[in-house]
């Protein structure tokens, strides 16, 4: 049997992991992990390319590679695989992926306590047996636990960074179709969720027949689920599930509706429609008797609009990011729903790095990228001293950097404001990586939780606080720390922290980054409702990652943001007011 692209992937990253925990030189672990991560994201299948020939003229697949490809492809085993998997447990591959834990933890577990699974090594930490360990303490025993826990309540749903933009890839394929009069996605991507489940596309058209077989023998298609006239399922290469639907145009409004979900959000919009006399599906609204019966004889109403659903059931339209039933049904009988930040709104980008600290490009590539995409202002905002792995700035490369970010700023004249800011670390301690006289030299001062993200509540709470009261601290980037897919967000006791903000007028960030999409939406909407100022940033670390603006705003509507209460729609004056008048 032959393996798929990503059964290949999957056992060169295992590959490399083995190597790893074996001790190998890292290049050569490394030739495995990239030639993984190569395969997991090809657009095409591995088949095709190896019958012409061309294996090697991927990146990172020299002879070597290729050839253990092509022996998976014939056999669909690889002799080196099992051999490694001969000497070395299997199971310690799942035990380096844990959170706090890594190859030399795996060894180190392995050679002293014979463990080679997760579960054991959940035994062995419950019975406080890993804090005896060199280099082991009560501490690390417990992150190792909460590391494990995470990684059970991982779904398999894939992030929307990764969702959204293969998803668009397809809806513009099928839309090239003469056949497609109309095409939209639906379901959790259409309303931005952080993970989705599987990805629905919807098509309006009166002959489907092309569209689905457009889609079921697109390139990217690892296998085909179902293929009918109505529903067709594939699974991508890259593991992503993805549903096509075509249905008349007649009936757009019901259907798009009745598929972008939520559940909770159709079962009340059903209701409504029951207590009008109406059935609601998503092909109509059909006229129902007293018990509820669709009357077969009465003429049904087509929406051809989801405008015109809502307007039918005497609503006002609701934004697909707030259809969670979570109060928007209400609202939007009401006529109050919120005026919803949109990209459109935002002119600035508080929060982004250069290659002076961990970032891939110079402080002028950020700012020309940043003049492109219109921004009026933006700060530059580099890690600070403690976060060694990010490169962070010395108190004299950070003064350093203030002089060259105003001699840039100087340069771009009326085109953009460049200001000059820091990242600063809020230490694992609770105090602050730079003095106040060094903060006083900079226009803007962001302050991050980076370490000690699993202390207890009143020490994340307080180091927040301490931060939050600082003077010269401006606004608290990602707020909870959290990472997608597997590291929760900090305990804190978040009425204080909100409160503190709202006392202090620091700013909490958004950040539109998908791996982090913090504050979360139901954070950002208790921010705002108690009067925290708000913004949404890039947490741009490369030029490309400027253009994930748009996540970040998505997730702020999912939290009913008003564009009023994000600082960096602002005009630049009155940003600068704003700053003026805290100091
Ligand atoms: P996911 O895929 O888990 O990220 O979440 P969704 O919301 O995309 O869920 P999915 O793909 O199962 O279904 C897409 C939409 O279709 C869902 O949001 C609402 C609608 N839907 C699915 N099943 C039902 C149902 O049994 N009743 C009603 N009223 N709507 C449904
Ligand atoms: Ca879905
Ligand atoms: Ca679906
Ligand atoms: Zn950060």
């Amino acid at each position: 049997m032959s393996l798929s692209n990503r059964e290949i992937a999957d056992i060169f990253e295992r590959c490399a992991d083995m190597l790893q925990i074996r001790g190998d030189n890292i290049h050569r672990v490394l030739s495995y992990r990239r030639a993984s991560e190569t395969i997991r994201s090809l657009p095409r299948d591995l088949r095709v390319i190896s019958s012409e020939g061309a294996l090697t003229d991927l990146s990172y697949i020299g002879k070597t590679i290729a050839a253990k490809i092509d022996e998976m492809l014939e056999s669909g085993e690889l002799d080196f695989y099992n051999r490694l998997k001969a000497e070395i447990p299997e199971g310690l591959v799942d035990i380096m992926h844990i959170n706090g834990v890594g190859p030399k933890k795996a060894k180190l577990f392995w050679e002293q306590l014979e463990i080679t699974s997760v579960d054991e090594l959940k035994i062995a930490a419950d019975a406080g047996k890993l804090a005896g360990l060199a280099g082991m303490g009560k501490k690390s025993q417990q992150k190792i636990l909460d590391g494990i826990e995470a990684l059970s309540r991982q779904t398999g749903r894939a992030n929307i960074g990764e969702a959204l933009p293969a998803a668009q890839k397809i809806l513009d394929l099928l839309m090239e179709l003469p056949e497609a009069q109309e095409g939209a996605l639906a379901g959790s991507i259409r309303r931005g969720r952080e993970t989705i489940g599987d990805v629905d596309i919807l098509v309006a058209a009166d002959d489907s027949g092309p569209i689905m077989q457009r889609f079921v023998t697109m390139e990217n298609v690892g296998r085909v689920l179902g293929h009918g006239p109505t529903k067709s399922s594939v699974e991508l290469l890259s593991g992503l599930q993805v549903d096509v639907r075509v249905l008349a145009k007649s009936r757009w409004g019901t259907a798009l509706n009745y598929f972008t979900g939520s559940l909770a959000h159709n079962v009340k919009m059903r209701q409504i429609a029951l207590d009008r006399g109406l059935s609601l599906n998503e092909h109509a609204l059909s006229p129902v008797d007293a018990n509820k019966t669709i009357i077969d004889s009465a003429e049904k109403t087509l929406c051809d609009s989801e405008e015109k659903v809502y307007e039918t059931l005497g609503m006002q339209y609701v934004p697909p990011e707030l259809r969670e039933d979570s109060g928007e049904i209400e609202a939007a009988r009401e006529r109050r729903l919120p005026r919803l930040v949109t990209r459109a709104d935002i002119i600035a980008d508080l929060h982004m790095h250069s290659d002076w600290s961990d970032g891939k490009n110079t402080i002028r590539e950020m700012v020309e990228a940043c003049v492109e995409r219109g921004h009026q202002y933006i700060v530059i905002t580099d890690h600070s001293r403690s976060l060694g792995i990010a490169n962070g700035l010395s108190i004299e490369r950070l003064l350093a950097q203030a002089e060259e970010v105003r001699r840039i700023n100087d340069e771009t004249g009326e085109a953009i404001e460049v200001l000059a800011g820091t990242e600063m670390d809020i230490k694992a301690d609770g105090s602050l990586d730079y003095p106040d006289e060094v903060l006083a030299h900079l226009d803007f001062v962001i302050a991050s939780l980076h370490s000690g993200l699993s202390q207890k509540r009143e020490q994340v709470t307080a180091r927040l606080l301490n931060a939050i009261r600082n003077p010269y601290v401006r606004m608290i980037g990602h707020p909870s720390a959290r990472q997608f897919p597997n590291r929760d967000e900090v305990d804190a006791d978040w009425d204080a922290v909100l409160a503190a903000a709202k006392e202090a007028e620091t700013i909490l960030e958004i950040n539109a980054n998908p791996l982090r999409l913090d504050l979360k939406p139901e954070l950002a909407r208790l921010a705002q409702d108690m009067g925290v100022p708000l913004a949404i940033n890039t947490d741009a670390h490369q030029v490309a990652h400027l253009d994930l603006m748009e996540f970040g705003v998505t997730n702020a509507r999912r939290g009913w943001v008003e564009a009023r209460h994000v600082v960096n729609t602002w005009p630049l004056e009155r940003f600068r007011q704003w700053l003026k008048g805290l100091s």
